[in-house]
């Protein structure tokens, strides 16, 4: 069997960095990639309009002055084109392509407790032996499939909006259908609706959307972050969420309601994820909550000529923000096209596929195509999708069949050498992924280190201090407004998953914080062997 230091799973943004950083440390690594091609998150999602809600000059790699320097971004918020392009260029840059077997899914990765070394098997016959195994799987990469019956005998052609093709999908003339209003969903309609003959919008859940404002990267913005990027930098990794944007200490409560109005009418012309920090308290209190949640009603209704199509895109029953708010690219002006119809799955639920189109329980709908943005198994399901078992044949499936379980997101009690790259349990999709990315894999490495400077062969989290971060988790997150949510933060997208709130909710600032003291301290709440 192949002796290696570390496999990694997984060539996102996460794996190739992880990747680069083994290399540093003179390891010896290889990467195992499920795709055909590097890229995560970016490979897979080529829907139409797919585009980052984070702007450019925040989602990008800072572990090189060089790198940040020489990278142009042509948009404030980077398309999927650019990013895979991007990420490519970073693989070329850093020689990484040779460590990574692309279209390889690996099966299982099982500790041998007298190894003390893990065995990855993967599905071209692969079986590996590595001290270190990470998993940098993503938490939006296992797609969930439909299961609408009569799928099978579907005559028309589908579509998973996280499983696109490649070639692209031309929809001009057609009649098409897309299930799901989420961000996927609403990035691609106005784009599908401006090609379809008709589109037809399966809604269950209409989501609160604010406008992306996108536009060609102003290059004096650009100049001013390049000239000073460390600081910049420092600044994201030190804020809640990874970028910096304007916050606000006041309470939307404390304030007048014309002075409100005109912070949110500000916020909203300025777009983006930023109007979340309007207000201090958003995200804690309902009631200030509701003032936000009532401009973006208004704001609908201002925007959608039919009223009656406007009170369907309507959020009312959860908070906004507690489901991931969108950034979108004239979402609600699309339904005032004459070739676009919103239906109720509320009032209406999809009874099945039919083989010329969709049927719900008013009528039948003839499309030809359909295009799931159905979502996703989030946060666990690329993990779960793997057999991982510990210490005495232990299932990670068992372990977490009521929720995970984590120490810091990064580690598993009863899983030793075993790291998570943005796990559940820590900041992850609540914040830029790539500041989180670059925290945790620094992290790692700087532990792998330790435990060659200590002369340690493993480390394990402690079944205690497992515990003791399980609640705060929780408890952190069940200070705000979130669990409120049937969203995927909390598992509800998927039937039958444990309703837990999933992210570490304390901030990307104090979370880093709270790694380096564990570090710093020579990694307390771990077993070191
Ligand atoms: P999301 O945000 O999970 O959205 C999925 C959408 O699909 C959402 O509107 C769901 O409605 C809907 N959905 C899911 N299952 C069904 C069924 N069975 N029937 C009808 N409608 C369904 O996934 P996205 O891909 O859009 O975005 C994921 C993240 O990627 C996003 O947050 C960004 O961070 C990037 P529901 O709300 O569950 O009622």
């Amino acid at each position: 069997m192949r002796q290696l230091d570390a496999v990694v799973v997984g060539a996102g943004f996460a794996g190739l960095y992880m990747l680069h950083r083994l290399r540093g440390l003179g390891l010896s690594a290889r990467v195992f990639e499920a795709g055909d091609g590097i890229g995560g998150t970016w490979y897979w999602n080529r829907y139409p309009g797919a585009r980052c809600d984070v702007e450019s000059m925040d989602y990008s790699y800072s572990f090189s002055e060089a790198l940040q320097q020489e990278w142009q971004w042509t948009e404030r918020y980077a398309a999927q084109p650019e990013i895979l392009k991007y990420i490519n260029h970073v693989a070329d840059r850093f020689d990484l392509r040779r460590d990574v077997q692309c279209s390889t899914r690996v099966t299982s990765a099982v500790f041998d407790e007298a190894a003390g070394r893990w065995t990855i098997e993967t599905d071209r016959g692969d079986q590996v032996s590595a001290r270190f195994c990470v998993m940098a799987t993503g938490c939006l990469s296992s797609a969930q499939a439909p299961t609408f019956p009569g799928l099978e005998g579907f005559q028309g052609r589908w579509y998973h909006t996280g499983r696109w093709p490649h070639e692209g999908v031309d929809f001009t003339g057609q009649r098409v259908g897309v299930i799901g209003t989420g961000s996927s969903a609403i990035q691609s309609i106005p784009i599908i609706a401006a090609q379809a003959a008709h589109l037809y919008v399966f809604q269950r859940t209409p989501n609160y959307s604010i406008p992306a404002h996108n536009a060609p990267l102003d290059r004096d913005f650009e100049r001013r972050v390049k000239a000073e990027y460390g600081e910049f930098r420092r600044q994201a990794r030190e804020s809640r969420v990874g970028f910096v944007m304007e916050r606000n200490d006041v309470s939307a409560l404390a304030v007048p309601r014309e002075q409100r109005e005109g912070e949110y009418e500000k916020r909203w012309s300025r777009g983006g994820l930023g109007f979340s920090a309007t207000f201090a308290d958003l995200l804690t209190s309902q009631e200030a909550n509701d003032t936000a949640a009532e401009f973006f009603r208004a704001k609908i209704r201002s925007l959608v000529r039919d009223p009656a199509v406007a009170d369907l895109l309507t959020p009312r029953d959860y908070p906004l923000g507690t489901k991931r708010l969108c950034v979108d690219t004239n979402y609600y002006a699309t339904f005032n096209r004459d070739n676009v119809t919103l239906i109720d799955l509320r009032k209406t639920p999809i009874e099945a596929i039919s083989p010329h189109g969709l049927r719900t329980s008013e009528r039948e709908y003839a499309v030809d195509s359909l295009v799931f943005a159905i979502g996703f198994d989030a946060m666990t399901g690329a993990l779960l999708g793997i057999d991982i078992r510990g210490r005495a044949g232990q299932p990670l499936r068992d372990k977490w069949a009521a929720g995970p379980r984590t120490y810091l997101g990064l580690t598993v009690a009863g899983f030793p050498n075993l790291f998570m790259i943005t796990g559940p349990g820590s900041p992850s999709v609540l914040s830029n992924m790539i500041v989180s990315i670059e925290q945790h894999v620094d992290w790692i490495a700087g532990c792998m280190t330790y435990l060659r400077e200590h002369g340690q062969a493993t480390i394990e989290a402690e079944a205690g201090a497992e515990e003791t971060w399980v609640t705060h988790v929780n408890e952190v997150g069940h200070l705000t407004l979130y669990p409120r949510a049937n969203s995927w933060y909390m598992g509800a997208n998927v039937p039958g998953k444990p309703r837990i709130f999933m992210p570490y909710i304390g901030g990307v600032g104090t979370y880093r914080q709270i790694c380096d003291e564990v570090a710093a301290k020579g990694y307390t709440g771990f077993t070191l062997q």
